[in-house]
């Protein structure tokens, strides 16, 4: 499967995920190495390119993905080019590892479960990376292990301390609260059925067409209730806490104690400025276990269904958002293959 012994693998958009990743293959993780980089912004990816031996830049994915160096995709391009460049991976039968969200919308999200399916066996990990941070597989642990008894609750914070200009209502549930979905229906392992979302007065410091902070609250089909802060422009830094409610006791995790420090009279920690710098030992974890498994010929970790399960349980959610009405969530039938 590899051609140099290493995993050659191409990346697929090259913005700050991208080029975050090109670095981690580059650096920090083995056995994989970038042999190609594509890019919507050609010069962008010469640019990356001409930093790595042995490495090519192409503006088109397609074209990245047809060279013979290349064994594996990372896709970290927008959204809405996920559907394009899944279905072209499947074409060549390409090991592939893609950023949240799947795809934008759960109909496109639907195409490409069908798909793999066709494949006749899984070719794609998903990009949540939460499911492989330290922190949240202890939660996991600890929840599975039944000692604090059923979760009742879960009560999430998803604070970031800025978000950039383009960023819309819809995104807080797209592009942030995305996490909690996929972490609710991990943690618990059970399905998310209905969405509602309340909105405070904004914060004044939120931009104009941004309704920031919102609270969004999820139903689960084995009775337990979430609620998640979704506070985009919190200007503090970036904070990702969950705690979960049990009948015998709770555990919380994202109180981010690494360090305290003692002095002039006062003692604090520090919080993390963003997710790169919070998720750091994730990513890296989840790009090394994806290299890792690809080379054993194996998948691991969050699925094609759970990118589809989480753009249904989103198009609820902005459903909700817009109608500030309780909205049910629309999920297909789980197919055997996702099982
Ligand atoms: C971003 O796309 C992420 O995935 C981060 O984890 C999340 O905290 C942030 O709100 C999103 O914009």
């Amino acid at each position: 499967m590899t051609t140099h012994g290493t995993l050659g693998v191409a990346v697929i958009g090259v913005g700050t995920m991208g080029a975050d990743h090109v670095r981690r293959i580059n650096d920090v993780i083995s056995g994989a190495r970038v042999a190609a980089v594509a890019d919507i912004d050609g010069d962008r990816a010469k640019a990356l390119a001409e930093t790595i031996e042995g490495c090519a830049a192409y503006a088109d994915p397609a074209a990245a993905m047809a060279s013979p160096e290349v064994d594996a995709v990372l896709i970290a391009s927008p959204g809405p080019a996920h559907e394009e460049a899944l279905l072209t991976a499947f074409e060549h039968d390409l090991p592939v590892l893609c950023e949240k969200p799947l795809t934008p919308d759960a109909a496109s999200a639907l195409r490409v479960l069908e798909a793999e399916q066709r494949l006749g066996r899984r070719r794609v990990q998903l990009g949540f990376m939460r499911r492989f941070d330290a922190e949240y597989l202890r939660l996991k642990k600890v929840l599975d292990e039944g000692r604090l008894g059923r979760p009742l609750l879960l009560h999430c914070r998803h604070r970031n301390a800025s978000v950039p200009p383009y960023f819309t209502d819809a995104m807080l549930i797209n592009d942030s609260v995305v996490h909690e979905v996929d972490c609710t229906r991990w943690l618990l392992g059970q399905e998310i059925t209905a969405v509602t979302v309340l909105r405070p007065a904004p914060s004044s410091d939120s931009p104009e067409h941004l309704g920031d902070p919102q609270l969004v609250i999820f139903e689960t089909d084995g009775g337990a209730l979430v609620d998640v802060e979704i506070f985009a422009t919190c200007g503090f830094g970036y904070q990702v806490q969950t705690e979960a409610v049990c009948e015998r006791g709770t555990a919380r995790i994202g109180e981010g104690h690494g360090m305290l420090t003692c002095a002039a009279g006062r003692w604090g920690g520090e919080i993390t400025r963003d997710y790169v710098e919070r998720f750091e030992d994730a990513y890296d974890r989840e790009v090394q276990g994806w290299v890792d498994a690809t080379r054993r010929g194996e998948v691991i970790g969050p699925s094609v269904w759970d990118g589809y399960a989480a753009a249904a349980v989103c198009e609820a959610g902005v459903t909700a958002q817009t109608t500030g009405r309780r909205t049910t969530v629309e999920l297909a039938e789980r197919p055997a293959f996702y099982t």
